[in-house]
């Protein structure tokens, strides 16, 4: 780009906290103008008092809408360099809030962006911590963040081993390497998407005394009563620090009222895509009321988890002759009214999707780009080493100079 075009003009301006209502909305503006722009919409807290910026100095100041105040913000920028400067706004994360503060920095002649690459706002030194910059907003959890912070340097080593390999003509150990993180790029994704689990299982199992246990809360009704769960109920929990969406669900029976049946075929696409499905038993009871059918057309045997539930009342249940062996010799006896048992069936739903403690250790990506510049990678090791090792630095570990 020439040094005239005027796109390299420009100011931009875009939030870079996560979209939606949140406890604080960060702007980010970046361009020769940058200073100038946010300063028109700044007064100090107390009138008559200056107001100026030093680099990395944060202030409390009042941002305005001409003669309205929008909102008291904290204001840091950088020291200047070629491009200009870099001003970062933190304000109060409401949704509106944000939107005005952007709309007075684009009155005042910044460009609004939705989106800013990692590198343009932060001092980056390889493609990994870009992409770990790019998708830390994702992480809905302390341990998610920690996880993604960690790759920069597990990833790295793992991609330099990659290089030294090929080099010393060790192919069949970088295609394990790299063949590996392909593997790990749908497991990443459910660290970052949350694993979709889904309590099933005949009336009256404690399904949905497990649920609150697990959402610590109250948000599904429990009782005495067979069929009290109708319209499936879902929200969002972590497990370890896994975030999990948990869905409870109508019980499954046949013969039931009309609204029952709607309720049923409401759940149906929930119970089916889910990563994890718990059948929760009454492990109390002398025989399962829950037919085989249910099993057969409901449930995949590979996401299956029997759960024994109301194990404080001693366990009497025997294997259901349509479960094969496997599945019951694997079932965790639970009492969701007493919590006991849940935390470790919250551990097998983890190591259930491949989330063991070495996997939080072991090198992944995470990222669509990540896994085709991995496919990339794989066709040049046998024909064109070189190039391979030349591509490894251009996706991970190098920014061009
Ligand atoms: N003793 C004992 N009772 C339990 C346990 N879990 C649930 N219950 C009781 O079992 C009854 C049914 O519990 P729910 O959680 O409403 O059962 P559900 O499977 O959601 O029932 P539906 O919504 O009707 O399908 C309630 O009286 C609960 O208190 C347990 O671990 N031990
Ligand atoms: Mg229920």
């Amino acid at each position: 780009m020439e040094p005239t075009d005027p796109e390299t003009l420009c100011t931009y301006a875009a939030r870079v906290s996560p979209p939606g209502a949140g406890g604080i909305g960060l702007i980010q503006i970046l361009g020769p103008q940058a200073l100038s722009v946010v300063m028109s919409c700044l007064r100090p807290r107390r009138e008559g008092r200056n107001l100026t910026l030093e680099p990395d100095r944060p202030r409390l100041v009042r941002f305005m809408d001409g003669d309205e105040l929008v909102d008291e913000v904290v204001v840091v920028c950088s020291e200047p360099s070629t491009e200009g400067s870099s001003v970062l706004i933190s304000g109060h994360g409401g949704v509106r809030v944000v939107e005005r503060i952007l709309m007075s920095l684009e009155r005042s002649g910044a460009v609004i962006r939705e989106h800013l690459e990692a590198r343009e706002v932060w001092n980056l030194s390889s493609p990994i911590e870009a992409a770990v910059m790019d998708s830390l907003p994702l992480a809905q959890t302390q341990r998610m963040a920690k996880w993604l912070i960690g790759q920069i340097a597990i990833l790295f080593e793992a991609m330099k081993n990659c290089q030294v390999s090929i080099s010393h003509d060790r192919t069949d150990d970088a295609r394990s390497i790299l063949e590996k993180l392909l593997q790990s790029h749908p497991r990443s994704r459910m660290l970052l998407d949350g694993i979709h689990v889904v309590i099933v299982g005949p009336p009256n199992s404690g399904k949905s005394t497990l649920a609150n246990c697990l959402y610590e809360k109250p948000w599904s009704i429990e009782s005495a009563e067979a069929g009290t769960t109708r319209d499936w109920v879902e929200h969002p929990i972590a497990i370890r620090g896994v975030p999990v969406s948990l869905a409870d669900t109508a019980g499954l029976r046949q013969g039931c009222d009309a609204l029952e049946q709607q309720a049923l075929e409401l759940s149906a696409p929930v119970i089916r895509r889910a990563d994890v499905q718990l059948l929760v038993l009454d492990g109390s009871l002398a025989t399962c009321p829950l037919s085989g059918h249910w099993f057969d057309s409901w449930l995949d045997e590979r996401r299956v988890i029997v759960v024994l539930n109301k194990s404080d009342l001693g366990i009497r249940l025997e294997t259901p002759e349509w479960m094969s062996q496997a599945c019951w010799n694997s079932a965790v006896r639970i009492s969701a009214l007493q919590n006991h048992g849940v935390d470790a069936m919250g551990e097998r739903m983890l190591q259930q999707v491949g989330l063991d403690s070495d996997f939080f250790n072991a090198p992944c990506i995470w990222d669509r780009s990540q896994y085709e510049a991995i496919e990339e990678i794989l066709k040049f090791l046998n024909s064109h080493p070189q190039q391979a090792i030349t591509e490894i630095n251009r996706h991970f570990l190098a920014f061009p100079t």
